[in-house]
């Protein structure tokens, strides 16, 4: 991804991809109390992600299901899942959402959302939080999707990348905030944690951090005052990311 063309095809393709209602199996599950459940033990969460390939040049080495990968994950500090469910880019599809609701714990639809019916869609699939990027969606926009969200009861995990887009992000009344380290416009990492974490410090959400955080990575504070993170590739690579935290 070089550019805002990738962004904006992936966006195009999923305004035309086939939404076929699918059985949602069991009722909405809160992420931000299984967050503020394991915080209150003095830890942080961690929402763990399956994804097959990813335009950063991501690629699982063999093939391997949603459900078996993400059951194995066995932590305490694991307070969701996150599953993309983006085809053309990230391998994934509304069906390997549905394969993972029989997962005991909430699941959030990972992909490039910016319509009513792509929230319709991942909720049918099983979802009990949805992703809203703030860099590629106008404030309006953002409003109109986290209240359709919030009126099938599910949670949304607002992300941004942008710092400019910050103000827009902290007033937009998402359950949960996210900071992306990598700039999805070029691929590339690009991490401000420290000015991101001292701008949301006040926010009474929890706030997540996102993307390219490994064992290696851990000892270098990044993870302070941060509610959760987002872990998908250095997992996936069989990272011991879990026994790192544990140190
Ligand atoms: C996981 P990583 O580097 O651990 O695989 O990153 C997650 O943060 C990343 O997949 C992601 C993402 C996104 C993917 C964050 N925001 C938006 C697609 C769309």
């Amino acid at each position: 991804m070089t550019d805002m063309s990738v962004v904006d095809e992936i966006y195009r393709l999923n305004r035309e991809r086939r939404k076929d209602s699918m059985e949602r199996a069991r009722g909405v599950r809160s992420m931000v109390s299984e967050i503020s459940r394991i915080n209150s033990r003095g830890k942080i969460g961690i929402i763990v992600e399956f994804k097959r390939r990813s335009p950063s040049g991501f690629s699982l080495a063999r093939d391997t299901k949603p459900y078996q990968y993400l059951s194995n994950m066995r932590n305490e500090r694991v307070v969701g899942y996150s599953v993309l469910t983006e085809e053309r880019y990230f391998g994934g599809s509304f069906r390997d959402l549905q394969e993972c609701q029989g997962l005991g714990k909430p699941l959030l639809a990972k992909d490039f959302i910016a319509t009513v019916d792509m929230i319709d869609a991942e909720y049918s699939a099983g979802a009990d939080v949805i992703l809203l990027i703030a860099d590629f969606l106008p404030d309006a926009r953002i409003r109109e999707l986290v209240s359709h969200a919030h009126s099938d009861g599910m949670e949304v995990l607002l992300e941004f990348h942008e710092i400019s887009r910050i103000p827009s992000v902290r007033s937009a009344g998402a359950d949960m905030v996210g900071y992306n380290r990598r700039d999805l416009r070029t691929m590339s990492m690009d991490p401000h944690e420290g000015e991101v974490v001292s701008r949301l410090l006040d926010m009474d959400c929890p706030v997540v951090l996102e993307s390219g955080i490994s064992s290696s990575n851990l000892s270098s504070s990044i993870l302070d005052g941060f509610n959760a993170i987002l872990v998908g590739t250095s997992l996936l690579n069989g990272d011991d990311l879990f026994s790192a935290l544990e140190a």
